[in-house]
């Protein structure tokens, strides 16, 4: 384990791009829970039934019901050590956690979670490629209600929520499974797979075009790692994986920088 935290911090002190992608692991320390895996949100809800839009066609009212418990819930935690060293990294505040080398290393974040954790550390250069879960948008996509608005009001109450340009019913501006991710998140996160060290964690690498990063950074010649508590499909792919808790091993990684 050593040797492989230590080959890791070589090469991220070597390298002039970092790209980071992160999954529901990286928060499961703060207490929000992850969708796969033994107390995973999966094991109790069906996918089909709370997160696609037929989902939210069929019964708003169910999903919204889901989507504000686990607002609640989000507003509860805090960051912990593996957003606070990925904060660090990417330039944002953390006295705590030097930097890996100052000025010259370029990092770019690309997280899955929809919680607004890695934000609420700090993180600079940040792509949400699955949205926020404190973001609404327009169910009939009026022309104002597009582009998600801002809403953190918890609890939610009068569910479904309303647009508040044409009064038709407001969905959670995330992206649901059989939805394109939105085109400019996407494309920065394939620009971000040009880079020397690419570093997935605590995510289940199931879910696509996330789980395709890693392997077009390793076309372009990257560096690979993944950090997790189990094997995923992509431990096989990378570099180097590392079996253990993203807020243990990240901070034990900066410590050797
Ligand atoms: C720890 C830890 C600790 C725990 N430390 N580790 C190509 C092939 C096959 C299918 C497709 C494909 N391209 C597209 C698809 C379809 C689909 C897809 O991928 N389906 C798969 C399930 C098979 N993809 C899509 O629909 C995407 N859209 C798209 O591609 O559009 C074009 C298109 C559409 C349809 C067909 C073809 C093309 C959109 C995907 C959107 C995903 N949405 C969700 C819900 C978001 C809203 C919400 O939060 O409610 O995003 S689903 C859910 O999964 C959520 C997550 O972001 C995402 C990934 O999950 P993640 O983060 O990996 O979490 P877990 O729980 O799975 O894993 C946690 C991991 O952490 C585990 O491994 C633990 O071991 C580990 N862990 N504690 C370190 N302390």
């Amino acid at each position: 384990m050593t040797d492989a935290l230590s080959t890791l911090a070589t090469r991220i002190t070597g390298a002039r791009r970092l790209t980071i992608l992160t999954g529901a692991g990286v928060s499961a320390a703060s207490g929000v829970p992850t969708f796969r895996g033994q107390d995973g949100l999966w094991r109790h809800h069906r996918p089909e039934d709370l997160a696609t839009p037929d989902a939210f066609a069929r019964d708003p009212r169910l999903v919204w019901e889901w989507y504000a418990w686990r607002r609640e819930l989000i507003a509860a935690c805090r960051p912990n050590a593996a957003h606070d060293v990925i904060a660090a990294w990417s330039g944002g505040a953390d006295p705590g956690v030097r930097p890996p080398h100052t000025g010259r290393l370029k990092v770019a974040v690309l997280t899955q979670n929809v919680d607004d954790l890695h934000l609420r550390a700090g993180t600079r250069n940040l792509v949400r490629m699955h949205g926020s879960i404190w973001e609404l948008s327009c169910w009939g996509r009026c022309a104002a209600g597009a582009a998600p608005w801002r809403d953190d009001r918890v609890p939610l109450t009068d569910l479904p929520p309303k647009c508040p340009h044409c009064g038709r019913i407001a969905r959670p501006a995330v992206v649901w499974v059989g939805e394109s991710l939105p085109a400019g998140d996407l494309d920065a996160a394939v620009r971000a797979t040009a880079c020397d060290v690419f570093l997935t964690v605590g995510t289940s690498a199931l879910v696509y075009p996330a789980a395709g990063l890693v392997h077009e950074a390793r076309q372009h010649g990257a560096f690979t790692a993944e950090i997790n508590l189990e094997e995923t499909p992509a431990s096989a792919a990378v570099d180097l994986a590392i079996h253990g808790a993203a807020e243990q091993i990240l901070p034990a990684i900066a410590r050797l920088l």
